[in-house]
Order: C-alpha cells, then sequence, then structure tokens
C-alpha cells in the first residue's frame, strides 16, 4: 500500500470511529509524544470521537502543548474503535495498550523504523527513509488540508529535534530543515524546546552523567566505548526517567569511537542503547543480541532478561565482533 493510499485509508478509519487512541510504544520518547499529540490534535477538527493519547510524560516532554491530557495505562477507556501506533510498532506496547490493540476493531501504524514490521494493523504507514515520526505525521496533516497551529508545529519541532538530535545526525535532511524553519515561522520558540528535550538534566542525572562517563571501557582499540548504569547510582544519585537520555551521544561523540553502548540494569534485567557513527547497522546488532531488540541503522535498543554482570561477560566480544 503506497503511503498516499494509506493516508486516505487512516482518515477513514478516524472519521468512522467513535473512539480512539493514539499510542507510542513502551517508554515513549520526544518523537512518539510529538506524533501522538499533533495527529490527535488534526484529528479534532474533523472528528467528534473521544481522542485519547496514552503515556506518561517526564521533564523532557510535561510541558508539550496537550501534555496534561496525557493518559497512563490505568487511566485508558476499557476499549477504543480505532487503535493507532506510532513510532514503534505494536510489539513494544504496554501490556495494557497491547490488550486494547487486540480488542480494537481497526488498527492503523505510523511509523518510521526498519526494524518494524507492517504485518497485523488494517492501515500502515511505514517510511524507514523518514529521519522522524513526525515528519511522517506533517505530512499527513498537510496532505488533508488542515491548518497547523502553534501547538501542533511544536509537538512537530519537538519529535523531529529528537530523532535528529538537534539536526545532527546523518538522518537529517534538506527536507527537515526546511519543515523546521516553516515551524518556526508558525511559532514554534526553538531554544527553550532544545534546551528541554536534548540538553537539561536534573543535579542527580548531571551527576550520573559524571560517573558513567568516568568509568566508560573501551575495547576493539578504542573503536567501542561502553558506558553502564547501575541500579545502585540510580538509587543513590536519585536520578529520574529523562536523566539518561544523551548519556549515549557523550559516549560515541569520543574520537576514534564507531559504535557506543549504554548499558542500564533494572531488576533482573538489562537494557541496552546502541549508536554507531558510520558504519555498523546497530538495529540488526540489537536484534542479534535479543530477537524483540530494533530500532533504526544507527540507533537502537534492546533488552536482555540476564544479570548486568553475566551480560558484561559477553558483550565486549560481541561488539568488537560487529565492527568487523
Ligand atoms: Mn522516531
Amino acid at each position: 500500500m503506497s503511503n498516499t493510499a494509506a493516508s486516505r485509508q487512516l482518515k477513514t478509519l478516524l472519521l468512522e470511529a467513535k473512539s480512539v487512541l493514539f499510542t507510542g510504544p513502551i517508554g515513549p520518547d520526544g518523537d512518539s509524544f510529538g506524533a501522538c499529540l499533533a495527529l490527535a490534535k488534526a484529528t479534532a477538527q474533523f472528528s467528534t470521537a473521544t481522542l485519547h493519547v496514552g503515556g506518561e510524560a517526564n521533564f523532557r516532554y510535561d510541558w508539550m502543548p496537550g501534555a496534561e491530557t496525557l493518559l497512563k495505562d490505568l487511566d485508558l477507556a476499557d476499549s477504543y474503535d480505532l487503535v493507532v501506533v506510532m513510532d514503534g510498532d505494536r510489539h513494544r506496547l504496554t501490556p495494557v495498550v497491547s490488550a486494547l490493540f487486540q480488542a480494537a476493531k481497526a488498527t492503523a501504524l505510523v511509523d518510521h523504523h526498519g526494524s518494524s514490521s507492517p504485518d497485523g494493523y488494517d492501515v500502515v504507514m511505514l517510511d524507514a527513509t523518514s529521519p522522524s515520526t513526525c515528519e511522517m505525521v506533517y505530512t499527513l496533516i498537510d496532505g488533508w488540508g488542515i491548518a497547523l497551529d502553534k501547538a501542533m508545529a511544536t509537538h512537530l519541532y519537538t519529535g523531529i529535534i529528537f530523532d535528529t538530535g538537534g539536526f545532527k545526525h546523518e538522518n537529517t535532511q534538506a527536507a527537515t530543515h526546511r519543515l523546521a524553519a516553516r515551524l518556526i515561522e508558525l511559532g514554534v520558540e526553538p531554544s527553550p524546546i532544545h534546551a528541554k528535550v536534548l540538553h537539561e538534566r536534573t543535579a542527580g542525572g548531571l551527576r550520573l552523567l559524571g560517573e558513567v562517563l568516568g568509568a566508560a571501557s573501551f575495547y576493539g582499540e578504542g573503536a567501542v566505548a561502553v558506558g553502564v548504569v547501575t541500579e545502585e547510582a540510580v538509587s543513590r544519585l536519585g536520578v529520574v526517567s529523562g536523566d539518561k537520555e544523551g548519556i549515549i551521544d557523550a559516549l560515541l561523540n569520543t574520537a576514534g569511537v564507531e559504535l557506543a553502548v549504554l548499558v542500564s540494569e533494572k531488576g533482573n534485567a538489562v537494557r541496552m542503547s546502541l549508536r554507531s557513527k558510520t558504519r555498523v547497522n546497530v538495529a540488526a546488532l540489537a536484534k542479534s543480541l535479543h530477537p524483540g531488540g530494533g530500532g533504526h541503522v544507527r540507533a537502537s535498543g534492546c533488552r536482555v532478561s540476564s544479570s548486568l554482570s553475566t551480560v558484561m561477560e559477553t558483550l565486549p566480544g560481541v561488539l568488537v565482533a560487529a565492527l568487523a
């Protein structure tokens, strides 16, 4: 199905539904929140349906227009006619949202993750060449002839700068800058958004950044950098959700590093964020570490059900081998 046909079909589904849930994967980021909030606001222009956006915003996103309308899992309705999954696929939903997805009359996917499967939806918009889901949402809204307001422009700008690292990652295109310019003309104030979404952290988060960078390990003649966040450090420093954002970029920005991994301990499991500069496909690497892993070619993640010490026994060798 072409994305133009999918755009028409998605509008039809939105028009037919009496209740819609817009939702991202578990632990939504700026692109996911931005895409959901903007599409929900645009849909309100032609729909009288109950429109809910799922998710829980931390300090990076709680200032966004409409953030106060975000619903936690426990506050969601018992059922929805339509569930639209955005910026991540149906295999990464929370258990509550996954059940709502299964029971919905219709479902749709709007996503730019190359690792997402298009199977299992009534309508699919999947474009792995798009820098962000928010850029896809802009195309959708524009194609439907709906005028963006300052709030929607702010939602989209947030997602764009999150996924391009503030126009720095190699996914950034000329069209990304053109769209950003248009959003700024609609009233977006870039500076405070960049500060909140990309740079600010709590004092505890600052201390964590220092500890993780100070203890970073290098392998493969300095081409692999690994940082570790222990549960002990998180609790001792009072780190909050959103504070770990950006640590991985500091690791990757070390001269000579091609591949960086941030390993975070969580109970009896370990969460890994992977980034590469120019040649390692970290979406494939994340999937090789765990079948549920994936993401983008230069940015991905996975969760492994092993202790931190077990993971660290084998991880460096796997990462060095991935450079070959
Ligand atoms: Mn995204």
